[in-house]
């Protein structure tokens, strides 16, 4: 009878913890149609390509512990794939997106459903097109609040305000990456900045769709910042109020106050604001942080403007000139390296440690010489070359034919070689000035091999190689800790003990300095084929990518899960 007794009150329990967790997961079906829509900018319509003819798309949001099944059909005249920026993916990696590494892109007129959980992530992160240059104006934000009962870190902010920083062109962007390709130049630069899709009063016929963002006195409000642009990393501001940094990348932080973010494209930031200044309108600014030198780039400035909802006439609704926050000099890196180095995990943090795979990459721009077969008009980079880009001097080419997950799942041979190395081929003074001799890199379709469960630590080195920058260097499938960041080049003598294995921040995009390094580590727990990538789009057109195959464990729950039957084939 106890036993009984006992036995039914463990089935009371199992039943009940069964009840809270259906109870909580929910499955969220959405339709994503990528259309052409008609939208005007800066006095001029153009067709563009949106989901639901909607610019920015749509705004996902979920609980952690969601899954996502979103169906995308594609009316557009273009290939195209969507990928879910952040989303670990966790054996799911046939829904991460990048074309040609996890899929063949949907063609026109297909259709591919994405589906996949969210498992253990919260904060902000953003979906966007991983196919040529659509993301330009393909992408949306995905908010991901605490499961159903939890809270955030912090006070519950009364509003909370995606805050998405795009970049518009006058022209079709695939006609400007489609020329640059053709032409082994860089690609035209941009026309506007955008925030929530308006470039603001500051440019022409923008003013009266200058996005609002609304406060009050008193009240605590969230911004989820999120870097959509193509090509550009921005400082944004606020004028008259602090910003206290508690999140990037949808992993928390130790909350701490600033007057300017940085953000790299593909990086989230979620900072809180208080109500605290006279009651009024204040510009919000998004401009370039540019650290290639003497590179042309778009240098204007995209507004928004928070308004205080109290503020009595004649503030509320009336045209009266918004303050102007002070942002740094475009080039202003000592700013950026101030930020980037006030960021850090709220609580002590446990760093991969006996590290398997010692990783050293250089990141950075490369040079081919006119090749014969070639005419000059195609080789209109510097001094008559054409602009290239790499790492480990590999400039990564996609193969055309089957995806590389889907080459290594079904063992098709001759569309990858798994030697991408682990050192730079031949070692220099990376920062230094470097022989024209070293320009020019090899390109080629190769992939680094994890065992699963190993413990990975990568140097990710920028080069001088035609200029330095820093490059946002995103990685699938994984968040990362990023354990330093430096200047000149890596050092393991003098540098390795300045690694922070204690409160590190976790991210999934890290701002290389410009002529300088970063460390990252990440446990490889998550099979499948992952990109690693510069998130700047004319980086990655260049070849500034590699991918990592990250093998099967023991047992299904280490195994990548099988295929959809609605893959999209080549
Ligand atoms: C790029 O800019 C050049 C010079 O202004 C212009 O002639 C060309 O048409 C532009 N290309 C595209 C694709 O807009
Ligand atoms: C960019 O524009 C600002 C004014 O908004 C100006 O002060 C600065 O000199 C410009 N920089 C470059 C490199 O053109
Ligand atoms: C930033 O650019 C200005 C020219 O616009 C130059 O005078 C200054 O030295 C540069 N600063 C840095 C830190 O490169
Ligand atoms: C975090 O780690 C540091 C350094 O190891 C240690 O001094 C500190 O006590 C730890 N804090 C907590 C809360 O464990
Ligand atoms: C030029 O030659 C290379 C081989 O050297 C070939 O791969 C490429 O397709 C050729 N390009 C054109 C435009 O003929
Ligand atoms: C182009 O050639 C000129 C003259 O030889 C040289 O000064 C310059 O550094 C070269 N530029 C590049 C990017 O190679
Ligand atoms: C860089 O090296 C080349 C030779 O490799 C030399 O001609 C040039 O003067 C050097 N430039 C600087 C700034 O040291
Ligand atoms: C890249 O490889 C090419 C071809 O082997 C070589 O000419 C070049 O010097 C290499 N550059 C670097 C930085 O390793
Ligand atoms: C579209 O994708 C197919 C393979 O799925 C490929 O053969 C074709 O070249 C792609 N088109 C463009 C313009 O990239
Ligand atoms: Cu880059």
């Amino acid at each position: 009878m106890k036993v009984l007794k006992k036995g039914l009150m463990y089935l009371v329990i199992l039943f009940a913890s069964i009840m809270v967790s259906t109870a909580v997961a929910k499955i969220q079906y959405h339709d994503f149609v990528v259309q052409a829509t008609p939208v005007k900018r800066l006095c001029k319509t153009r067709s563009t390509i949106t989901v639901n003819g909607q610019y920015p798309g749509p705004t996902l949001e979920v609980n952690d512990g969601d899954t996502l099944v979103i169906s995308v059909v594609n009316r557009a005249r273009y290939n195209v794939t969507i990928h879910w920026h952040g989303i670990r993916q966790v054996r799911t990696g046939w829904a991460d997106g990048p074309e040609f590494i996890t899929q063949c892109p949907i063609q026109p007129g297909g259709i591919y459903t994405y589906r996949f959980t969210i498992e253990g992530q919260e904060g902000t992160l953003w979906w966007h097109a991983h196919s040529s240059w659509l993301r330009a104006t393909v992408y949306g934000a995905l908010i991901i609040y605490p499961r159903q009962g939890s809270t955030y870190p912090f006070a519950e902010p009364k509003r909370e305000t995606p805050i998405l920083l795009g970049e518009w062109w006058n022209a079709n962007p695939i006609d400007v990456v489609n020329e640059a390709t053709r032409t082994g130049g860089a690609p035209n630069i941009s026309d506007a900045y955008t925030i929530n899709g308006q470039p603001g009063d500051l440019y022409r016929c923008s003013s009266s769709e200058t996005i609002i963002v609304p406060i009050d006195t008193g009240e605590t409000n969230l911004l989820r910042v999120i870097n959509a642009a193509l090509n550009q990393e921005l400082f944004f501001a606020v004028a008259s109020h602090e910003l206290i940094v508690v999140g990037a990348d949808a992993s928390y932080l130790k909350p701490f106050t600033t007057s300017v973010i940085m953000l790299g494209p593909g990086q989230t930031t979620d900072v809180l604001i208080t109500g605290d200044q006279p009651p009024g309108r204040y510009y919000m600014v998004a401009q370039p942080y540019q650290s290639a030198q003497g590179a042309p780039f778009d240098n204007t400035t995209t507004t928004a403007i928070l308004d205080y909802i109290s503020a009595p006439c004649p503030f509320r609704g009336t045209p009266s000139t918004p303050v102007m926050p002070t942002l740094p000099a475009f080039n202003d890196t000592a700013t950026v390296t101030a930020f980037t180095q006030n960021l850090r995990s709220p609580d002590n943090v446990s760093v991969p440690t006996d590290i398997d795979e010692n990783l050293f990459f250089t990141v950075g721009l490369g040079l081919f010489n006119c090749p014969p077969n070639l005419s000059s008009d195609q080789c209109q980079g510097p001094n008559g070359t054409r602009f290239a880009s790499s790492m480990n001097n590999m400039s990564f080419v996609l193969p055309s034919t089957y995806s590389i997950l889907q080459a290594y799942h079904q063992g098709i041979p001759g569309v990858f070689t798994t030697d991408f190395p682990a050192v730079p081929p031949v070692a220099f003074d990376y920062t230094g000035n470097v022989s024209q001799s070293l320009w020019q890199p090899v390109p080629g379709t190769k992939v680094y091999e994890l065992e699963y469960g190993s413990n990975v630590q990568i140097v990710l080195q920028d080069t001088s190689i035609v200029s330095g920058e820093n490059h946002p260097i995103h990685l699938h499938g994984y968040n990362f800790y990023v354990i330093a960041v430096g200047f000149g080049n890596f050092d393991p003598a003098t540098h390795t003990k300045e690694f922070n294995l204690v409160d590190p921040p976790m991210r999934n995009t890290v701002g290389v300095p410009v002529n300088g390094w970063a460390v990252i580590r990440f446990l490889a727990d998550n099979p499948g084929v992952w990109i690693m990538h510069c998130h700047l789009d004319v980086h990655i057109t260049w070849g500034l990518a590699m991918a990592f195959l990250v093998k099967d464990g023991v047992g299904g729950l280490q195994s990548l899960e099988s295929p959809p039957e609605d893959l999209p084939p080549c």
